[in-house]
């Protein structure tokens, strides 16, 4: 079954979910998209650093309180499981009687999740970006025709059903920042009580271009946060740390690295190792905070020395830390 089932809350509510681990083969942990586990750093979900994976025929209590209202959604933490389909959606709702951000009335509200369909075993698969698409709680105050959606995200659209109400529309799925090699997804947008199968008049639309940049950039600008729900990040900050993601090649396979370090995880996850002070589980010296100030980033660096490390950043308690993320040129399959 794929979305798994929605979880429905409310603002403020306890949430506890038994996993039970059913598989024959794999281990699984679930993450809590977009909660932020505030106190209940076990129940994230992220296998190797909280938790251990729960293994076949194992059961996992997640315990965790859901502080926002909006639309957020669970998925796998462990292999591929999530491009196989075990993610799902966390609706939650303001407690009674409290009017929502929107300044618009709409008659219904309904839940789309858009992910990758592989047709074949995802391990087999070259690993593409999932995409997704909620209604949620999130304040859009502009008219769009298109909605650039990245991994993860969560948007609302209010669609105002004016149109001649005789016939569906499309609504069309495209892949875009790098050359799309597969089709394009479909949708029908019924008006009832046309049949929901009944095929729009017209041909499918066609999607922006994939490298037009500029419209995507005008989204993002156009994006304001709601007045009074957000506190501004602070103006100084005790230590900066300047991350350069590259693709690189460590024994022949691209590995992404940060500052030349390609991540892997050790086999105690990191919260139990700092905790209990195991001092033999990770590599204990830090990976460097900068990148060297000759990389070009707009230039493939022939970089085949990137170096894989257990190691981790460990940050000051209450401290201030500004992370920038420097993108760089990506190697071409
Ligand atoms: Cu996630």
């Amino acid at each position: 079954m794929t979305p798994g089932p929605a979880i429905d809350a409310v603002q403020g509510d306890t949430i506890i979910v038994n996993v039970i681990n059913n598989l024959v083969m794999e281990n699984v942990a679930i993450h809590w998209h977009g909660i932020r586990q505030i106190g209940t750093q076990w129940s994230d979900g992220t296998d190797g650093v909280t938790q251990c994976a729960t293994m076949p025929g194992d059961t996992f209590t997640y315990k965790f309180v859901v502080d926002r209202a909006g639309t957020y959604m669970y998925h796998s933490h462990y292999g591929m499981q999530r491009e196989s389909g075990l993610y799902g959606i966390i609706r939650v709702s303001l407690p009674n009687r409290q009017p929502e951000p929107f300044p618009f009335p709409y008659d219904y509200d309904r839940d789309i999740i858009l992910g990758d369909w592989y047709h074949h075993n995802p391990y087999e698969q070259p690993r593409t970006c999932l995409r997704y698409l909620f209604s949620g709680l999130e304040n859009l105050s502009f008219q769009i025709e298109n909605l650039y959606i990245y991994s993860g995200e969560t948007f609302s659209v209010l669609v105002n059903a004016t149109q001649d109400p005789t016939r569906n529309y499309w609504a069309t799925i495209y892949v875009v920042s790098r050359k799309p090699a597969t089709p394009d997804g479909l949708a029908i947008f019924n008006y009832y009580p046309n049949h929901f199968h009944k095929l729009p008049p017209t041909v499918p639309p066609p999607g922006p271009l994939w490298n037009d940049t500029d419209s995507r950039i005008n989204q993002s600008l156009a994006i304001k946060a709601l007045q009074g729900h957000v506190e501004s990040p602070p103006k100084t900050s005790d230590r900066v740390i300047v991350l350069l993601n590259t693709q690189n090649t460590i024994d022949g396979k691209y590995r992404w690295s940060l500052n030349n370090v390609s991540h892997s995880l050790p086999t105690t996850p990191y919260l139990i190792a700092l905790k209990e002070n195991m001092s033999d589980v990770f590599d204990q010296t830090p990976p460097p905070e900068n990148y060297n100030p000759d990389y070009d980033i707009f230039n493939v660096a022939n970089n085949t020395n990137a170096t894989s490390s257990t190691s981790i950043y460990r940050l000051i308690f209450n401290s201030t830390v500004d992370i920038i993320l420097q993108n760089a040129n990506t190697h071409e399959e």
